[in-house]
């Protein structure tokens, strides 16, 4: 097949807000610095359903979405060194070039190298590699994993150990390393008060990789009540549903009444405003640092008042938890397979590709944490 156009399925997402369907497409031959995977497992996040929503302001259609993929490389173009046709791959939304100004700062896993194109959904070189009957389909996070087989830049993706199993590491390309870096690549952890609103799998990595850093409190914050039972299971000291608070009181002034004073690091993991300023305002005076993970909608804004930075509140945020994911992943994988990191505890709901859209209804019914697409 290398060097030939591949026919396969690929769910597609025509416009914003539609459904995605199962369609046949042309995946071309990848490109210098290309690496053409057949994607054998894949996730769904919640990022997939806000760009699918129409909710992200980068969104353009025809697209195929999916960033949480596992696969084998099939074959790659010229010049590449870092992986090989047969090599059991995740791809990264992340890339890692290993070059840029950003990855030599030694402060950051944001890469430049190819973040432009990939934000138009396109490959470095301005075009896709997806296409049904002549008309171009485009590329999402740089990874389109909801595709039998994708193409990828080279810096976007990495070798992990073939003897994991790809039905469960796929996960790592995103949820459950995002939770577990915005925690343990926060210095201060061990001993603190904590919160994490949003207990879904973001949510609960964080709280479970708070729980292994040592964290001394660790509260849980769902408005969904079946969110106590999951929370507690990954490591959360404390449960608290803010709809179940008596009429008037927010649910910052809630923890921080608990907290003598509130919490020395606190998570947002749902991507809403409103809560992103609860999990600012819940900090401790003089120290709280709160991150924010969650993924806004276009238009939305974060507000509070700047007291509350002048009075020693820290607020920043983290992509892919500030994981470098070529240096990273593979030792990830490795700590899967010693048991030291959870996967299949995450692992809630199995579909076959054809029932993709299955996995999004679980998803907005609150009671899937993550579902594996069988491709
Ligand atoms: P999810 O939908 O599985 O979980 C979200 C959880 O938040 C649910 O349990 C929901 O009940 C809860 N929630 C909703 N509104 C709430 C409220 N007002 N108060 C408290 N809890 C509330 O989503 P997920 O896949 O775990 O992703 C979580 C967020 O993180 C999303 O916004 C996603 O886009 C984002 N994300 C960001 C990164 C990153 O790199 N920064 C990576 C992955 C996901
Ligand atoms: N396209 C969105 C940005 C969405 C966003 O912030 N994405 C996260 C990853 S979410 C994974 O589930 C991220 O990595 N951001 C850093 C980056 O470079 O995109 C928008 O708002 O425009
Ligand atoms: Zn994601």
């Amino acid at each position: 097949t290398a060097g030939k156009v591949i026919n396969c399925k690929a769910a597609v997402c025509w416009g914003a807000g539609e459904p995605l369907k199962i369609e046949d497409v042309e995946v071309a031959p990848p490109q210098a610095h290309e690496v053409r995977i057949k994607i054998l497992y894949t996730g769904i996040c919640h990022t997939d359903e806000y760009t699918r929503s129409g909710s992200d302001p980068e969104g353009a259609f025809p697209i195929i979405l999916g960033h949480e993929g596992g696969g084998i490389v099939e074959s790659v173009g010229e010049g590449v060194e870092n992986v090989k046709p047969g090599d059991h791959v995740i791809p990264l939304y992340t890339a890692e070039c290993k070059k840029c100004k950003f990855c030599t700062s030694g402060k950051t896993n944001l890469c430049s190298s190819v973040r432009a194109t990939q934000g138009q959904g396109l490959m470095p070189d301005k075009t896709s590699r997806f296409s049904i009957n002549g008309q171009k389909i485009l590329h999402f996070m740089g990874t389109s994993t909801f595709s039998q087989y994708t193409v990828v830049a080279d810096v976007s993706v990495v070798a992990v150990n073939p003897a994991a199993d790809l039905s469960k590491v796929c996960l790592l390309g995103c949820g459950i390393t995002t939770g577990w870096g915005a925690v343990t690549k926060q210095p201060g952890i061990k001993e603190s008060n904590t919160a994490v609103f949003g207990c879904g799998c973001v949510g609960l990595s964080a709280i479970n990789a708070l729980s292994e850093t040592g964290a001394k409190r660790i509260i849980a914050v769902d408005t969904n009540p079946d969110k106590k039972e999951w929370a507690t299971k990954f490591g959360a000291t404390d449960f608290v549903n803010p709809k179940e608070l008596p009429e008037g009181t927010r649910i910052q002034d809630h923890l921080v009444e608990i907290t003598d004073g509130g919490l020395d690091f606190t998570f947002d993991a749902t991507g809403n405003v409103h809560v992103m300023r609860a999990a600012l305002e819940a900090c401790h005076k003089g120290w709280g640092v709160s991150t924010i993970i969650g993924v806004a909608a276009a238009g939305q804004e974060i507000s509070t008042r700047p007291f509350q930075l002048v009075t020693g509140r820290v607020w920043r945020g983290t992509a892919f938890g500030g994981v470098k994911g070529r240096t990273e992943l593979p030792g990830i994988v490795e700590n899967y397979m010693k048991g030291t990191v959870k996967i299949d505890e995450y692992i809630t709901h199995q579909f076959k590709f054809e029932d993709i859209m299955k996995g999004f209804d679980a998803m907005h019914s609150g009671e899937c944490i993550r579902a594996i697409v069988d491709m």
